[in-house]
């Protein structure tokens, strides 16, 4: 039998573990990418380990979520990850340089590689076939200090597309229909493996946007073949040295196959409040829109770019409309400045922003009260976009174009082909300028900022357990909802002791209170619990908090890996219906807690109703340890 990209990639960089489903395996990680908002987090573990020498081929820092510098906070985090990366060898990129993983594509990423990131959006490089995944900070500060990563052998879907995509039709809507299918909770479990003749029609960028967005599928992650697409791509970016051909076996074995007619996808957009209520165009076409943002890991390429400026050009933004555009990197707005699109956006009206993430982590253009805002850019839970009572949906460039014109959302093929006819260049050159390379100084001095706090370290769990029920929530809570981040709050992502003041603040009133007073709590949730945003914060905040336990249906990947490297005991209800059956503010007890792990799942008395119901403990031995030691910051120094 033959095998899949991911068997290649996972067999030749095993290190320990066999490639069974579900199992533990450990493989080593060649590339390692972190942005500064889990950034800091990640380098004052990396301290704490102090390894002489980082283990990576090549670990990149990039500065792009907190650029908007509204006090000294996010400038010190700066300047912090910068000593760090003098001190160990890391290339630091500069902020302005663009958003990480648009960066990563253009100028690190390799076909066959292994990159972690501490962004869920990191396997956008498998748009260019690197086995690229997002991973809590600590995993990545491990990644670099001893060049390997732990995690469970994932199943292999195959998505075969076939046919071609229709003028107006791009692979946004190839992804969005995706999630209308398969849901936020779809991909887990599973790397998804794109293949079949439909790929020749998808550039190395369409890939990014479709790889990008298996995130929100709850996938490990995605992966793309390395083929002329992909050598056309790293020639554009002067990389064409970097090329290999990788794709996988015809006989290969998948444990899940879809097929894709592109020739049948349309677009399609997100409606509020999340990227799996998708609905055909028809069914939003002729809502108002009061804002457009176009932009974000998803869609910033130059091919994203040049779209809307097509459609812009000679055009002008309806009077009532704000639309905002970041270019997903330096070299982009470049190319965008020569070629004389960017006098198309600015001629339109568009408001052009700073090559970060901006408003896609509520960083500033928060929309009015109620307000509809449209965006090309991946998640829209509620509140993200820093409105509470904002409607966000998502989708393509060319509808958000479009719609910004006529101020209502619009079908972009109502528009002529001709619009989507986009010639790549055919070099692209990145900016030296925005990069720092450093050889490693292991004597350097690492300046902290006054924000910057200490590391809040866990102690191990108690065998005997008596807690009360903080909060009880229902299906699909997102990191966001945990730890919130907007413009006021991701100035605290260094500082745990303000930053838990917030955490679960959107979905509750009172959890701080009454965590800070009670210092031993649990949270009950249901299916894919932790979803979204890879921030380890959604960890510590409760942890430093004293949450002990999680007790859900099921978790979403990255976050169930942080609660247990700080010291948080997840949990799964054996039984659907006993979630019904625990409230809010119930005492609960568990006794021999140690004894219930080991032995895979734990009596749970609720005291409150009088009842006794089973918890499943689905961890690992190494997880086991790394809980029986508080977390795996103890355990690894
Ligand atoms: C996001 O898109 O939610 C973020 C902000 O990029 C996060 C990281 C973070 O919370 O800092 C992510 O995707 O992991
Ligand atoms: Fe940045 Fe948004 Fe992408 Fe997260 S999803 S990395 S905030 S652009």
């Amino acid at each position: 039998m033959g095998k899949s990209i991911t068997h290649k990639i996972i067999e030749e960089n095993l290190i320990e573990g066999d490639l069974r489903n579900g199992e533990d395996i450990t493989i080593k990680v060649h590339q390692t990418l972190t942005q500064d908002s889990t950034g800091t987090m990640v380098y004052l573990a990396l301290d704490a380990m102090a390894p002489r020498h980082i283990a990576t081929e090549k670990s990149i820092a990039y500065i792009d979520h907190n650029t908007l510098q509204t006090g000294f906070e996010n400038a010190d985090d700066h300047v912090f990850i910068r000593h760090i990366c003098e001190k160990y060898g890391i290339t630091y990129s500069k902020p302005g340089n663009g958003i990480c993983h648009q960066l990563q594509l253009e100028n690190f990423s390799l076909p066959g590689k292994v990159l972690i990131g501490s962004d869920s959006h990191t396997p956008t490089s498998g748009g260019l076939g690197s086995l690229a995944i997002g991973a809590g900070g600590l995993d990545v500060a491990i990644g670099m200090a001893k060049g390997l990563y732990t995690f469970k052998m994932p199943k292999v879907m195959n998505v075969r597309l076939t046919g071609s995509l229709r003028k107006g039709v791009t692979a946004k809507d190839v992804i969005l229909t995706l999630l209308k299918t398969l849901t936020v909770k779809g991909g887990t479990g599973y790397i998804i493996e794109y293949s079949g003749a439909g790929l020749e029609c998808l550039t190395v960028t369409d890939r990014g946007t479709i790889a990008n967005m298996g995130a929100e599928l709850g996938a490990t992650t995605s992966i793309f073949p390395s083929d002329a697409q992909t050598l056309q791509y790293l020639t554009q970016n002067n990389r064409k040295k970097d090329y290999k051909y990788l794709v996988a076996d015809l006989d290969a074995a998948y444990d899940q196959e879809v097929t894709i007619n592109l020739d049948d996808v349309t677009p399609q957009i997100a409606f509020p409040h999340s990227p799996d209520h998708v609905h055909s165009i028809e069914d939003a076409v002729g809502i108002k829109v009061d804002q457009v943002a176009i932009g974000s890991c998803t869609n910033s390429s130059y091919k994203d770019l040049v779209t809307v400026a097509n459609i812009l050009k000679g055009k002008q933004v309806a009077p009532e409309v704000s639309l905002v555009i970041s270019p997903g990197s330096s070299t982009i707005l470049k190319q965008l400045s020569r070629e004389g699109h960017l006098n198309v956006l600015i001629e339109a009206g568009a408001r052009i922003l700073e090559n970060s993430c901006g408003p896609c982590i509520g960083m500033g253009q928060a929309p009015q009260t109620n307000g509809i805002s449209l965006r090309t850019f991946n998640r829209n839970f509620k509140g993200r976009c820093g409105t509470i009572s904002g409607e966000v949906y998502i989708s393509s460039p060319a509808v958000a174009a479009i719609s910004a014109i006529e101020g209502v959302i619009t079908d972009p093929r109502t528009l002529d082909e001709s619009y989507y006819d986009i010639d790549e260049p055919n070099a692209l050159e990145a900016n030296p300028a925005y990069y720092i390379e450093y050889d490693g100084n292991p004597n350097h001095k690492v300046v902290k900022g006054p924000n910057i706090k200490d590391f809040p370290r866990a102690l191990p769990l108690e065998d005997y357990l008596s807690t009360q029920v903080l909060l009880k929530l229902g299906d699909n809570v997102s990191t966001d909802d945990i730890t919130p981040s907007d413009a006021r709050l991701l100035p605290l992502r260094s500082n745990i002791p303000e930053l838990s003041k917030y955490c679960f603040s959107r979905v509750s009133d009172d959890f701080y209170r009454k965590a800070i007073q009670r210092h031993n709590g649990i949270v009950v949730g249901a299916e894919n619990y932790g979803q979204g945003s890879s921030r380890e914060h959604a960890a510590i905040a409760p942890m430093f908090l004293g949450v002990k336990v999680v007790l859900v249906k099921s978790f979403a990947r990255i976050h169930r890996g942080n609660l247990i490297n700080y010291g948080i005991l997840p949990l799964l209800f054996e039984r659907g219906q006993d979630y019904e059956k625990i409230d809010a503010n119930d005492v609960i007890e568990i006794q021999s807690l140690w004894s219930g792990v080991d032995a895979g799942k734990i009596a749970v008395t609720n005291k409150t109703k009088g009842t006794t119901f089973y918890a499943l403990v689905d961890l690992s031995p190494k997880e086991i340890e790394v809980l029986k030691t508080g977390g795996k910051l103890n355990y690894y120094s």
